[in-house]
């Protein structure tokens, strides 16, 4: 039989890629695993639970929030008060950032950002949803971390990940050397690895974007997407159209087979839909890990200044040539 190795195993082998780490990182990441697979169980039974329907309560951004959106992120959000490892958990799903003050927590090292169930529109439907999280070490030395310790830029994340529960769980994770992904198995309740060293084509033949909107996009993206649909037989054109309606299915699907995701800013969203903190940044460190590229279509996303927990980006992301003719389409009205 083929011995599988399962992420708990895979995460304390790579404690040794951080000589100077005490095991903190390790055992948050293992937390949030736990959360992953809890929140899994509720979302495969979501038919069955009578757990569909709105909850009632409206989020920070006027959006009605599902009750799996409200269970994963107190899943999450106990998850990481218990594990101790964590100061302040930043999610989407709460106006303000949630500091932990509990006596194992008041010298934890990290700052979690979270989008606790994302695409949750999808629930309904059966469609793959998924949960997005991003890790950061605080900067403050002593007493109570602050917001300045959430607002750091992406580029100054120690990790990030995904978890998309689709056809398949799986959980996707980077510490900034390189993306491994993770499969549940289901039979022995364990993440396992699946995709070792993943690695996002550098070109590719699918462009997922939200098509209908078409007449409120700058006419930069109007022009890459005329050229993703004109017939070029040595660039494999005309490319494919595939949009979930799902960031982390859409972007996962494109990390595999090689695309484009793009959510640009539109007539009605004049800085973009996603948010920069919980879904563009830790979407851009993995990818980029991968070998892909993450822009805002000018600027790459993980240099830009985080000055708001809910601030929103454009975003373009996916295989390295073709953000590059995107970012070269949009030049050309800027
Ligand atoms: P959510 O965090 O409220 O679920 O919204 C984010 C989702 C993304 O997963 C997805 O890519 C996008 O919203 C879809 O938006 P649209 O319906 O405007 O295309
Ligand atoms: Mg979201």
């Amino acid at each position: 039989m083929k011995i599988v190795k399962t992420l708990g195993q895979f995460i304390i082998e790579k404690q040794a890629d951080f000589p100077y780490a005490k095991g903190e990182l390790s055992r948050l990441l293992r937390d949030i695993g736990i959360a992953a697979k809890i929140v899994n169980r509720e979302v495969n039974k979501a038919g069955l639970a009578d757990i569909l329907g709105e909850a009632g309560t409206t989020n920070i951004q006027g959006e009605g929030q599902k009750k799996l959106d409200v269970y994963a992120n107190e899943q999450f959000i106990s998850a990481l008060k218990h594990g101790g490892e964590c100061c302040i958990v930043a999610s989407e799903e709460n106006d303000e950032y949630i500091p932990i003050e509990s006596d194992v927590s008041i010298d934890a090292k990290y700052i979690v950002a979270m989008d606790p169930l994302d695409g949750s529109s999808n629930i309904d439907v059966n469609v793959a949803v998924g949960t997005i999280f991003s890790i950061y070490r605080r900067k403050s030395t002593n007493g109570k971390a602050t917001i300045d310790d959430v607002l750091q830029n992406g580029n100054e994340q120690v990790a990030a990940g995904y978890v998309i529960y689709g056809s398949s769980t799986m959980l996707v994770y980077t510490t900034g050397k390189g993306v491994n992904g993770f499969t549940l198995d289901p039979s022995i309740g364990e993440f396992c690895l699946s995709h070792p060293d993943m690695k996002i084509p550098k070109d590719g033949t699918i462009y997922s974007i939200n098509e209908g909107y078409y007449s409120h996009f700058p006419d930069g993206v109007k022009k890459y997407i005329k050229y993703c649909q004109v017939e070029d037989k040595k660039t494999n054109r005309p490319y494919t159209s595939r949009y979930i309606g799902s960031m982390v299915a859409d972007i996962h699907r494109n990390l595999i087979k090689g695309g484009i995701f793009i959510y640009p800013v539109t007539a009605g969203a004049a800085n973009g839909k996603l948010r920069l903190v919980y879904e563009c940044n830790p979407m851009a460190f993995i990818i980029e890990q991968a070998g892909g590229l993450a822009s805002n279509g000018y600027q790459r996303i993980l240099e830009l200044d985080v000055k708001e927990l809910h601030q929103r980006s454009a975003i373009f992301i996916g295989s390295e040539n073709m953000v590059k003719k995107a970012e070269e389409m949009m030049a050309c009205f800027s």
